[in-house]
């Protein structure tokens, strides 16, 4: 199996060009929905260890079913398919030019939850506009196991999140653990009070805001990612969720830049255009660099080859 490793802001994204499973004819949310429900043992396989890591967003390619797209993508984890990801959409911009497939220029690629479009920049810079984003609900308040109450706004941007304005923790890179454990509580106890997104979703993704490092942002961010890693990059649909909260609240105009920096220092540039449902339709735009072109081996003899599992 050939795939291409990148990473965007820090965040890794594991493209996989041939060599995935047969997912059959029908719209990208219903391959994705087979991805998830019949080959689990093949995402793990291509992103946990050994051959991976939990932080590994993967990225199959699959015929689109719009013609206008250039490309099908079903974005993955360990447990499940993305509606969308951000980073990864920006890796997989990077790396189909790498490869000679796309050049400058706007090219659109078919998602689960809808066509996104990229404007290819340089052969590492990549805007995307996401689907369109709208903040559920304002000041959510549940009951934290051990912190106490703790507020939040519940947005979607391709991903289900929950968004907290003041972040209890200080966003530092030696505060990983603890603001990893914060997060997991919050999360948990999202689902003890029954607080989901929208037709009863998961909220898999928790989102921490605070003071920016670099004078020239705006906010620094720590995002939960559904398996448990935090996420190196501003998180591109943690950004869309964002902006959504900012329009609502009125404190970001359309076109208006906003620097939205990551726990570990690297940035984002957003922005946003109202949508035609109401939300907002973001605008990201980051870095993605190729780390390695490799062929994936499964011997039937290694009792890994479906990845670690604990
Ligand atoms: O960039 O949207 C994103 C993302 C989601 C999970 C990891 N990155």
């Amino acid at each position: 199996m050939r795939v291409i490793d990148s990473h965007t802001a820090g965040e890794p994204t594991r493209v996989v060009l041939d060599g995935g499973p047969d997912l059959g004819s029908g719209t990208l949310a219903e391959r994705a929905a087979r991805l998830e429900a019949e080959h689990l043992d093949f995402c793990a396989s291509v992103v946990l260890e050994p051959r991976g890591h939990d932080a590994i967003i993967g990225a199959l390619l699959v015929p689109p079913s719009d013609p206008a797209c250039v490309a099908g993508v079903i974005y993955f984890n360990n447990l499940q398919n993305l509606g969308m990801c951000g980073h990864a959409t920006i890796g997989l911009g990077v790396t189909l030019a790498h490869l000679g497939r796309i050049r400058p220029g706007r090219h659109r690629f078919e998602t689960p939850v809808g066509v996104v479009e990229i404007d290819l920049i340089d052969a590492n810079t990549v805007s995307v506009v996401n689907i369109e984003s709208y903040r559920l609900a304002k000041d959510v308040t549940v009951e934290v196991e051990g912190v106490g109450p703790v507020t939040g706004d519940v947005a979607w941007g391709g991903n289900w999140f929950f968004l907290v304005k003041n972040s209890p923790i200080a966003l530092t890179g030696e505060n990983i653990r603890p603001l990893t454990d914060l997060t997991l509580k919050i999360r948990s106890a999202l689902e003890k009070a029954g607080v989901t997104g929208k037709d009863g979703a998961w909220i898999d993704h928790i989102e921490l805001f605070g003071p920016a490092e670099d004078p020239a942002a705006q906010s620094r961010n720590f995002v939960l990612c559904p398996g448990g890693a935090y996420d190196r990059s501003p998180c591109g649909t943690g950004c869309s969720a964002k902006l959504a909260c900012l329009a609502a609240d009125g404190a970001l105009a359309p076109g208006q830049d906003y620097l939205q920096e990551s726990v570990i220092g690297s940035t984002y540039k957003i922005s946003y255009q109202p949508g035609p449902g109401g939300g907002v339709i973001p605008t990201i735009t980051g870095q993605a660099f190729v780390t390695s072109d490799t062929t994936l081996i499964f011997d039937p003899a290694d009792p890994y080859r479906s990845g670690i599992r604990l």
